[in-house]
């Protein structure tokens, strides 16, 4: 396909389907992806960086910028192709993903432009971001920080650690988005270690809650806009998403968790891409 980069006429669909074809590309590569959870979490990063987020691709170390965190840093493809298309890199770099020499790897780096942290060990992400939180209070900024989480993620017991020193802290311009779709690594999330539920489970840790269809970007990006939701707390949007969505032959599929897509597989996948375009 031709790399080309969003346009600010773009609207938030378009461009989410413009990074999930470049996810399918590179899940076809040898290194292979976090397919699955890349796709749960696209409407999210859409929303984000093209509605939400005040950074600027030709300043990204501009320190009034918000901050993001992909806490879940195995969907590395996802960020790598947000990024891209946000300007951050060139499209065409995405074709070297995974292969020698590229500094898109499997887990995102500070070598990325845009990558603020590296990530991927999970369960540290929702600290660092309260890191950033703070640090930003302390400087007098207005800016927000950001971070997404999977819902397997939130077995780590760090996590909970950082949501009391949040709402302790009261870190209103902490914003963290759930990526609830369900499953983890080996099966459901619920069958593995029960989370429900979820949303009072975090007002009892002393956080604003919202819910949200983790795949309406323009919902997302209204609910992320108004953060902070309560004076003084923390915010938490669960989105509620399912795991490769789009691609009916893994969606909803522990199997679509990390994938190498054969040649027939990308195909398969390409065309069921072009038909939901086709749908919307
Ligand atoms: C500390 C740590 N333990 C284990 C892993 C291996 N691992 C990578 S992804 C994953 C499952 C994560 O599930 P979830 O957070 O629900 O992510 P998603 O469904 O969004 O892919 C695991 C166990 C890891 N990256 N970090
Ligand atoms: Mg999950």
């Amino acid at each position: 396909m031709t790399a080309t980069q969003a346009t600010a006429l773009d609207t938030l669909e378009e461009v989410a389907a413009r990074i999930r074809s470049h996810v399918v590309d590179m899940c076809a590569g040898p290194e292979g992806g976090h397919l699955g959870g890349a796709f749960s979490s696209v409407e999210v990063l859409t929303a984000l960086y093209f509605s939400v987020l005040d950074v600027d691709p030709r300043r990204p170390d501009d320190p009034e910028r918000d901050r993001f965190l992909l806490s879940k840093g195995h969907a590395a493809v996802a960020l790598y192709a947000t990024l891209a298309e946000r300007g951050f890199f060139p499209v065409g770099e995405l074709s070297g993903y995974g292969r020698p020499g590229s500094r898109l790897m499997g887990h995102p780096v500070r070598a990325v432009p845009g990558v603020e942290l590296p990530t991927g060990s999970l369960g540290h992400g929702l600290a660092l971001a309260c890191g950033f939180a703070l640090a930003h209070r302390s400087a007098g900024r207005d800016a927000r920080s950001f971070v997404l989480l999977g819902d397997g993620e939130l077995q780590e017991g760090s996590v909970w650690e950082a949501a009391i020193a949040a709402a302790s802290l009261r870190l209103d311009r902490l914003v963290a988005v759930v990526d609830r779709n369900g499953l983890q690594l080996t099966g459901a999330t619920d069958r593995i270690a029960p989370m429900e539920p979820l949303a009072d489970r975090w007002r009892s840790f002393g956080w604003a809650v919202r819910e949200v269809d983790g795949h309406d970007a323009a919902a997302l990006a209204d609910h992320l806009a108004a953060a902070p939701w309560e004076p003084g707390r923390p915010s938490v949007l669960i989105a509620r998403t399912v795991k490769g969505h789009g691609l009916p032959f893994l969606a909803g599929r522990a199997a679509s968790h990390y994938v190498t897509l054969s040649p027939r597989n990308h195909a398969r996948a390409r065309a069921a891409l072009r038909t939901t375009e086709t749908a919307g």
